[in-house]
């Protein structure tokens, strides 16, 4: 299995975020990074490499162009105006306000929909670290691979095209499905518009809303979400079961909502309702955004797994015999993400 992780990363360190009405330290740290790395060493797997950057040009592949002009120059234009790092919105341009990014706090609030994605001077940085990261992975699998992991930080999962939140800039999920995707459709002839070349696995705990919405409307992608069902949980606004996709890529879009408390057993059946969907449209390679937020100890989750669940979640998804792309996306319980990401990649390399 190669292993391709996010070198820039650290370049991103935001102090606080604001969680249920609460200024809190910000959950999703560097520490996250040095605590996998060291789990990923002490497990015998490769030396993991760094990737190169992406550029802004890559991104264009998933988000819109003022959406990456916005990103490259916030902090400039949030400094230009008098106002000190992070750049947060306070004001948002909902249904009947005008959409407006002529000023520095508008267009925050036009590009950002919650308060959990500060931008800070390292913010692009990392991002771009993130992303290429994600790209370096897709492409090992197109050279044949058939596992890579992409230790992505920033996240990428509640990325849209023209928005960040959840801790999330760039979508780095949706930029590797894209590459992988247009690989397929681009140089077979033989792709008939009937098999997604792609399915995109969510099993963070919480919706991939960015990923889900990016390719709504494509069926060459198919994305399929296991989370915390939105009624009760973040991100609220999507994530729902009537959720299908729309215009051609309807019936290209999967949620599976789950109550509070699931455990490994639960958690495992919806899984495998999950993977026969996925078994059923045929893709040619697949990608699971991995959060580990569903463990039992997380500070952000309500869900139950253990250790073995990430272990067997591993085994599982392998039986579908695709070339896989694990890919970073939450998990906050810092003293366990380490052990728990070493137990879904060895649960993939278990099962012969
Ligand atoms: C990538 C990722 O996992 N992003 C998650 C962002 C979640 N942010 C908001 C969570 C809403 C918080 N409610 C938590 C209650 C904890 N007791
Ligand atoms: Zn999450």
């Amino acid at each position: 299995m190669k292993i391709f992780y996010s070198v820039d990363h650290h370049h991103h360190d935001p102090p606080f975020e604001v969680l249920d009405g609460r200024s809190v330290p910000y959950f999703e740290t560097p520490r996250r990074v040095a605590i996998i790395l060291a789990a990923l060493a002490a497990a015998g797997f490769a030396s993991p490499i760094a990737a190169s950057p992406a550029t802004l040009s890559d991104l264009t592949a998933v988000h819109t162009p003022d959406y990456l002009d916005y990103l490259a120059q916030a902090v400039a234009r949030w400094q230009a105006a008098g106002l000190s790092e992070p750049v947060l919105p306070s004001a948002w341009p909902l249904p009947g306000l005008r959409l407006r990014s002529d000023c520095p706090q508008a267009a925050a609030g036009r590009y950002t929909f919650d308060l959990s994605a500060p931008i800070m001077t390292g913010t692009l940085t990392a991002a771009l670290s993130s992303a290429g990261t994600a790209l370096a992975s897709a492409e090992a699998l197109l050279q044949g691979e058939r596992y890579a992991y992409a230790l992505c930080r920033p996240p990428g999962h509640h990325a849209a095209a023209s928005m960040a939140g959840g801790y999330c800039y760039i979508n780095n999920a949706a930029l590797a499905a894209d590459r992988l995707a247009r690989s397929v459709t681009g140089s077979d002839a033989t792709w008939t518009l009937r098999a997604p070349a792609v399915a995109v696995l969510d099993i963070d705990y919480h919706h991939g809303n960015g990923t889900q919405s990016i390719f709504y409307e494509r069926n060459d992608v198919l994305t399929v979400s296991l989370h915390a069902d939105p009624s009760r949980e973040y991100p609220y606004f999507l994530g729902y079961a009537d959720e299908r996709g729309a215009g051609a890529g309807e019936g290209f879009n999967l949620n599976l909502p789950l109550p509070a408390g699931v455990a490994d057993r639960d958690y495992l059946s919806a899984l495998a309702q999950a993977l026969q969907a996925i078994a059923d449209y045929g893709p040619r390679y697949l990608i699971v955004a991995a959060g580990f937020d569903t463990f039992y100890d997380d500070p952000l989750g309500d869900f139950a797994l253990t250790t073995a669940a990430y272990r067997a979640i591993g085994a599982a998804i392998a039986q579908l015999g695709l070339p896989t792309l694990f890919v970073q996306e939450g998990g906050y319980a810092i003293d366990a993400l380490g052990i728990n990401v070493v137990a879904l990649l060895q649960g993939a390399l278990s099962y012969a």
